[in-house]
């Protein structure tokens, strides 16, 4: 089934010259970027982005981490997009994720870890209507 993802690639890798190589793996794996725009987020946007987190005690760091410089995001189109985005990502934890994955490849630490994307469909949704208008992706 044809599926949607969001995509974040984070501060830690805008800032190291890796969004060439990430979006060159997404397009290797087939994956077509239908959106996509550079931006710097808000602590507010950080905060609501994030907000299943709030509890969690890496909540503040983790804002403060996601506004510290600019990220890209991205809606991804593939086949099972959600799942096999969350596989080429990796773990969470870069230390834990499987050889070649992009956290893998490029994370620096748990918090520090290269991208984001999307857990399920509906998140998917609710994430990708949070960053862009329909007139945004260019399907
Ligand atoms: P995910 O990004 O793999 O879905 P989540 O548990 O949803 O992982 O956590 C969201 C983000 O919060 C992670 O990608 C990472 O940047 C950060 N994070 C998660 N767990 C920790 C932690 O234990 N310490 C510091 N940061 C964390
Ligand atoms: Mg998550």
């Amino acid at each position: 089934m044809t599926e949607y993802t969001l995509s974040i690639i984070k501060p830690d890798a805008v800032k190291r010259n890796l969004i060439g190589k990430i979006n060159s793996i997404l397009e290797t794996n087939n994956f077509k970027i239908v959106a996509q725009k550079m931006l710097l987020l808000s602590s507010v946007d950080a905060e609501t982005f994030y907000g299943v987190h709030k509890e969690k005690p890496f909540f503040i760091d983790l804002c403060k981490y996601m506004t510290s410089g600019p990220i890209v995001v991205q809606v991804l189109k593939s086949n099972d997009a959600v799942k096999k985005y969350r596989e080429i990502m990796g773990a969470t934890n870069p230390q834990n994720a499987d050889e070649n994955t992009i956290r893998k490849l490029f994370g620096k630490s748990v918090e520090e870890n290269s991208v984001h994307g999307s857990d399920s469909n509906e998140n998917a949704e609710t994430e990708i209507n949070f960053f862009f208008s329909s007139r945004e992706i260019l399907d």
